[in-house]
């Protein structure tokens, strides 16, 4: 036993002591190797998936694409790390990849404990449930005696837990580390219920045999802020993912958007519009990059309204409505920081 833990407490050692060397001028060593390693899901459709080609797409991947459009204006300079949930933070940890955008939910413990920075949010989500039509289960509050398939290391595990326990329902988790061997699973009939974020709902539930033989409960169990993830100890890399995200969000916020960026950056007057593009300000400056760090998220990624229409939006097959995700000044939650 005792042995046990001495090797558990070097393993731990050895992560937080490559996290230090990792940590520090994150930029530099990206400038250095000339892209930028993001971590991702292992296939997650409208967020991180990769298309018939093999290119990585989604809204998670447009922030790694905005970022390398901020450090080296091309947003093609990034590499890309699929990660299971299980192995996500050890990844950004150890410093195997400089950004994790990859819907993870911004929670107390990982963003203290688990030494790691939220950079924003980029998807407002909540936990669902998803089951067979024809079980005919119409709440959640009947799930009683249920199996739940769930995908272990997720915030998914944890607040199935609490629901079925405030609710003192019996249930019966059945756990896999690939999202995939989940669905797969459920497919099979080897459990009653999928639980996960109710976009990974959506997503993953293109990849069933007959999709239309299942319904997602009303019920929204959990509050799941997804956003991107850095390591702590390099506050000037934190600034820039945090940034190329408001960016995004702003942008979008003041209409310019991929096709009309390079007609304001000539003819606009409004001073926000000229600060985001660069022609005043020099924002760049301030996050250790050039004067069109933003001008180049837009032109080359697009805002956060055609990222998101482009792949989880109402005409995608994944259709979901902006909702949460509507600019504050339509109805939603979302907010950019004022760049100036
Ligand atoms: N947002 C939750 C859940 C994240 C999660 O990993 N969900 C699964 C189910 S949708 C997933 O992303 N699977 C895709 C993959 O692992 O490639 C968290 O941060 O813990």
């Amino acid at each position: 036993m005792k042995l046990v833990k001495t090797v558990a407490a070097t393993a731990v050692l050895g992560v937080l002591g490559m996290a230090g060397s990792a940590g520090a001028a994150t930029l530099e060593d990206v400038q250095k190797k000339g892209h930028v390693q993001c971590g991702v899901s292992q296939g997650l459709p409208g967020f991180s998936n990769p298309d018939t080609a093999g290119n990585w797409e989604g809204i998670d991947v447009d922030v790694c694409r905005a970022v390398a459009a901020a450090v080296f204006g091309d947003a093609s300079k990034v590499k890309y790390s699929p990660l299971s949930a299980k192995e996500r933070f050890t990844a950004l940890q150890s410093g195997e990849v400089d950004l994790l955008s990859r819907n993870t939910t911004w929670t107390l413990v990982r963003d203290t404990a688990l030494g790691l920075n939220f950079a924003g949010v980029n998807y407002y989500d909540g936990q669902g449930f998803m089951v067979r039509k024809d079980l005919g289960v119409k709440s959640a509050k009947d799930l009683g005696g249920a199996s739940v398939c769930v995908n272990i290391g997720t915030t998914t595990e944890l607040n199935m837990a609490d629901f079925f326990r405030a609710n003192k329902l019996d249930y019966k988790p059945v756990v896999f580390e690939k999202a995939d061997e989940v669905v797969a699973a459920y497919d099979a009939g080897r459990c009653d219920v999928y639980t996960t974020d109710r976009s990974g709902l959506a997503a993953q539930r293109l990849k069933l045999k007959d999709s239309k033989a299942h319904e997602v409960l009303p019920e929204t169990i959990s509050k799941e802020p997804l956003g991107p993830v850095v390591r702590h100890g390099d506050d000037q890399w934190f600034d820039i993912v945090k940034w190329s995200l408001n960016c995004m969000i702003e942008t979008e916020e003041y209409g310019v958007n991929s096709k009309n960026v390079d007609e304001m950056k000539s003819g606009t007057d409004d001073p926000v519009i000229k600060r985001q593009l660069g022609m005043e300000g020099d924002m760049g400056k301030n996050l250790g990059l050039g004067p069109d760090w933003c001008y180049n998220i837009v032109k080359q990624v697009g805002n956060y309204g055609e990222s998101y229409e482009k792949y989880v939006g109402e005409k995608t097959p994944l259709g979901l409505a902006r909702g949460l995700n509507a600019q504050w000044t339509d109805g939603g939650i979302l907010y950019a920081m004022p760049v100036r």
